[in-house]
């Protein structure tokens, strides 16, 4: 039986949906003219005022906000609140450049966790449920995110933060962790680590994942699920608009409903910003509906999806975004061709290999080369050099056909590839254009 932390609107027709979006827009955008001079510079460029924005229809309307806005409006550029009334701050994880730093007023705060909840009870998980929240707590919203819906639900929460292998292996197994959520890399070492210690998958408490904050395939999703012994679901979210929880996986695992009742979801031309119709891939960009301390109109995510509003079985109405195929900004362009890190890893685990790859990409005479570091699984490795340059003939084949360029594959000894307790480094592009 499937449950829901909130069914009225969780599964609320879509006439309820589009009202309580049609009702809360023009309030956000006033409120935002009323209190976001950046904003509302941007709105008089364009020639809009609130008064053009009755409803959803009128959203396109609005200018777009870029991550480039929010450098130049670094650090209370975009805030809507005092100081004084927010309560808390997170920041990306970025590594070049200013972060950004998102302000949240405490019903900002219970509004996301809210979120949170919602993705938690939609992966099966109720007051008897121990909930191991392994995401990085900090500046990085997955830890405290999940933390709260934890809360919220009533799940014994543990909250073990990232890193620590064996110390986590250790709370999972003493402590029955029901629901793990960390990022779905971590969640694959978590696995490895686990099976080399010779945990079989029945003798694991885990029932349910909450994994998100990067991008992964459906093949890393199946291996995850049999190392585990668990069903994996995706979370997706991000720190300008709250956090994770701004969309999540049902049983179905089918795509991810996006909370429309505080965001509302366009497809855009990242090219063109022309909004696309539902199917089409583009790029996803968020209104948030009612954050007080840090609301963004428009925000263009560089994340690259499509939206349905096909029914799902079971019993939610929100719309669904697919997984994202990873950012317009973590897009490779390898030889002129467009090259996505999840298309290369759905390769490598059709041919047996875990999710332990690195892809370096270099200029040498004005000509890209394209190297893939791929880890041999223990049961595959070996120092026989005809078998080695056999799989790396296949891999390097299957990569051809999925790309349409040629990869050089260089395989090398399991464990040699650094694990990652957080998001995965997966590109080391050394070009310098
Ligand atoms: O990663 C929030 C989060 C924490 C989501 C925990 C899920 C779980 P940021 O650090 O601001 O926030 O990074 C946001 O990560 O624009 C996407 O590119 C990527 N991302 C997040 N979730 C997914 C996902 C958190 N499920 C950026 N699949 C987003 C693919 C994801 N990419």
């Amino acid at each position: 039986m499937e449950n829901y932390f909130q069914p009225e609107i969780e599964c609320a027709s879509l006439e309820k949906i589009r009202a309580v979006q049609n009702e809360k827009l023009p309030k956000q955008v006033k409120y935002v003219w009323d209190n976001v001079e950046y904003y509302r510079k941007k709105m008089q460029a364009k020639g809009v005022t609130p008064d053009d924005i009755k409803s959803i229809d009128d959203l396109h309307k609005l200018p777009f906000l870029m991550k480039d806005d929010l450098k130049a409006a670094y650090p209370y550029g975009l805030m809507a609140r005092p100081l004084k009334d927010c309560v808390r701050i997170h920041s990306t994880s970025g590594t070049t450049g200013k972060r950004v730093v998102a302000f949240y007023t405490q019903n900002d705060i219970d509004m996301w966790n809210e979120c949170c909840a919602r993705a938690i009870v939609a992966a099966g998980g109720t007051n008897e449920d121990v909930c191991q929240v392994s995401y990085g707590y900090g500046l990085f919203t997955g830890g405290a995110g999940l933390d709260g819906g934890s809360h919220k639900v009533g799940c014994l929460t543990i909250p073990a933060s990232s890193g620590n292998t064996e110390r986590q292996i250790m709370f999972i197994m003493d402590l029955q962790a029901t629901i793990l959520c960390c990022t779905p890399s971590y969640a694959a070492y978590l696995g490895e680590s686990m099976k080399e210690m010779g945990y079989k998958p029945e003798d694991i408490p885990l029932k349910a994942g909450i994994f998100g904050a990067e991008a992964w395939s459906e093949e890393m999703r199946r291996d995850i699920e049999k190392v585990l012994g668990i069903k994996a679901y995706d979370i997706y979210g991000l720190t300008e608009i709250s956090g994770p929880g701004v969309a999540f996986e049902c049983s179905e695992q089918h795509g991810m409903h996006i909370n429309e009742d505080h965001f509302i979801a366009e497809i855009i031309n990242p090219e063109t910003g022309e909004v696309l119709p539902e199917g089409t891939q583009g790029e996803l960009v968020f209104t948030s509906l009612d954050k007080e301390g840090f609301p963004l109109l428009r925000y263009r995510t560089r994340d690259i999806c499509t939206l349905t509003r096909e029914k799902c079985s079971c019993g939610r109405t929100h719309i669904r975004m697919s997984k994202p195929k990873g950012r317009s900004d973590d897009m490779l362009i390898i030889r002129g061709v467009n090259v996505f890190p999840s298309q290369i890893e759905t390769v490598l685990l059709n041919n047996g290999y875990a999710a332990n790859y690195q892809i370096v990409v270099d200029r040498v005479n004005n000509t890209d080369t394209f190297d893939i570091n791929v880890e041999m699984t223990p049961d595959m490795f070996t120092d026989n050099v005809g078998e080695i340059q056999s799989r790396k003939k296949v891999l390097e084949d299957g990569l051809k056909s999925m790309l349409g360029i040629k990869a050089k594959v260089n395989l090398v000894a399991p464990k040699t590839i650094a694990r990652s307790e957080g998001k995965a480094v997966r590109v080391i592009d050394k070009r310098k254009i």
